[in-house]
């Protein structure tokens, strides 16, 4: 199926199901307190590593033993569903 850009209801409906996931401005955000700064590197390693298989890719901000994540499909100019399966893969990681 082609990636599409989601309507706004079906991307409400998606949302409910990441409910650790903030809907924003064409994007979802989750932000993760980790131990140390060393937990958010050895995190994002981890996140890189779903990004890849997925080739999808998440901005990742890290601020010492905090990172937040925000998802949005470049290609369409919104929130794909691609979006969705990553947050549900990262949640994965908790
Ligand atoms: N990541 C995200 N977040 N959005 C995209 O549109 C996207 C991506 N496109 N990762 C992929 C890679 C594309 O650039 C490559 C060529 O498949």
């Amino acid at each position: 199926m082609p990636l599409e850009r989601l309507s706004g209801q079906k991307v409400a409906e998606l949302t409910a199901s990441v409910p650790e996931w903030t809907l924003g401005e064409d994007l979802i955000s989750r932000e993760f307190e980790l131990a140390d700064f060393l937990g958010s590197m050895a995190f994002v390693n981890n996140v890189a590593a779903l990004a890849e298989a997925s080739d999808h890719h998440p901005d990742i901000h890290i601020y010492y033993n905090h990172v937040r994540l925000d998802l949005s499909t470049h290609a369409v100019g919104g929130l794909s569903e691609k979006d969705f399966a990553l947050a549900q893969a990262v949640d994965g990681l908790i």
